[in-house]
């Protein structure tokens, strides 16, 4: 599936495996066994190092200070057959959207997407055989053991491209792009006619100093765009992987038409490009409420209280509402971080 991902940010990073623990050379030393066998123990094996995807995280910040990352190294066999214990595997937390390079191959190692996967990206050295393993019929007190391996090195570029967690979507003209615009960096073409957004643009959207989420702002869509009226629903794919949708519906005495009959409309269209989708989380946005016609408002709000869906009034010219948007999509988002579907 082709996601709107954007470049955005890069680390690089070493990643070292932990060493394996070298076989011990050692001979039993008994009473009334006079020529103890050998009883060096193997070495353990070195720590691993994995990926794993942290959804709660949606830059590389953290890799700009710590550019190292070690496992564990085997511990050294000991006589008695005592193996070492094995080094600890180390976890490396990235954001979903990360794809890792090996730098030195330019091979793509692994391309994070999804929650849940665990990643071996250096591994850990084998732990070397004690002389115990060398024993033979001809050899009974063999005076040889095994070094570890060392764990494998790998200079990685990490490269984040954002999956939105938020899409916009809405009748042409409601505010969409004005809305990113206002929230976040994006800068999209904003103007009083229909089909102002012809592709897809993303915003972060910062709530805190260290809180974010990215938005995805769409082109508009109308009655029949499942049927490639206007510009059609070809861009809805860049929102099915999104957590939340917010349905933004023009109160303003301009748009000539009923609010409750526009929310059907969208949530038709995009149940024909996927059925799933009007079922996603969603937060109905009354937008341009600085020139906001009561009576509209009145009655979409009403609905929306008896069908149980949060409404929230914004203008994105005054700013109103603006910031109690922000809190709420963080809100639902943080509530639902690993329902990414
Ligand atoms: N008064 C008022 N006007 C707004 C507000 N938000 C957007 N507008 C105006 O509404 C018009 C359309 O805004 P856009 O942000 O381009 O709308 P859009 O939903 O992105 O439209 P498409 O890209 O065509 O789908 C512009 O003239 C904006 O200035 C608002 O809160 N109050
Ligand atoms: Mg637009």
């Amino acid at each position: 599936m082709h996601l709107i991902r954007m470049f955005i940010d890069e680390a690089k990073i070493t990643v070292r495996a932990g060493d394996g623990g070298h076989g011990c050379i050692a001979f039993r030393r008994e009473k009334f066994v006079p020529k103890g066998g050998p009883s060096g123990g193997d070495g353990g094996d070195g720590g691993d190092i994995y990926l794993i995807p942290d959804p709660h995280e949606n830059t590389l910040l953290r890799f700009r200070f710590n550019h190292i990352f070690r496992a564990g190294r085997g511990r050294h066999g000991e006589g008695s057959n005592r193996h070492g214990r094995n080094g600890e595997d180390a976890e490396i937390p990235v954001p979903l959207g990360t794809v890792v390079h090996d730098e030195e191959t330019g091979e793509v190692l692994h391309d994070f997407t999804e929650i849940g996967q665990r990643v071996l990206i250096a591994k850990g050295g084998r732990g070397g055989h004690g002389n115990a393993h060398f024993a033979s019929s001809v050899n009974r007190v063999p005076k040889k053991a095994q070094d570890g391996m060392t764990g494998e090195q790998k200079d990685l570029r990490l490269e984040l491209k954002l999956l939105a967690d938020v899409g916009l979507v809405g009748f042409p003209n409601v505010g969409k792009s004005t809305l990113i615009s206002r929230i976040s960096s994006a800068r999209p073409k904003i103007a009083d006619y229909p089909f102002t957004t012809l592709e897809p643009h993303l915003g972060v959207v910062a709530v805190d100093d260290y809180k974010s989420f990215v938005v995805a702002d769409i082109p508009g869509l109308i009655a029949g765009a499942h049927l490639g009226h206007g510009l059609g629903i070809q861009f809805l794919r860049h929102i099915e992987r999104t957590r939340l949708l917010l349905h933004l519906i023009d109160v303003s005495p301009a748009a000539e038409r009923n609010p409750i009959d526009d929310f059907h409309v969208i949530e038709s269209e995009l149940a024909e490009h996927n059925p799933a989708l009007p079922s996603k989380p969603k937060i109905v946005v009354a937008t341009k409420m600085d020139v906001a016609d009561p009576a509209k408002v009145e009655e979409l709000e009403q609905w929306c209280g008896q069908n149980s869906i949060d409404v929230i009034r914004i203008s994105s010219v005054t700013g109103k509402g603006l910031e109690e948007l922000k809190r709420s999509i963080f809100r639902k988002l943080s509530a639902g971080v690993t329902q990414r579907s």
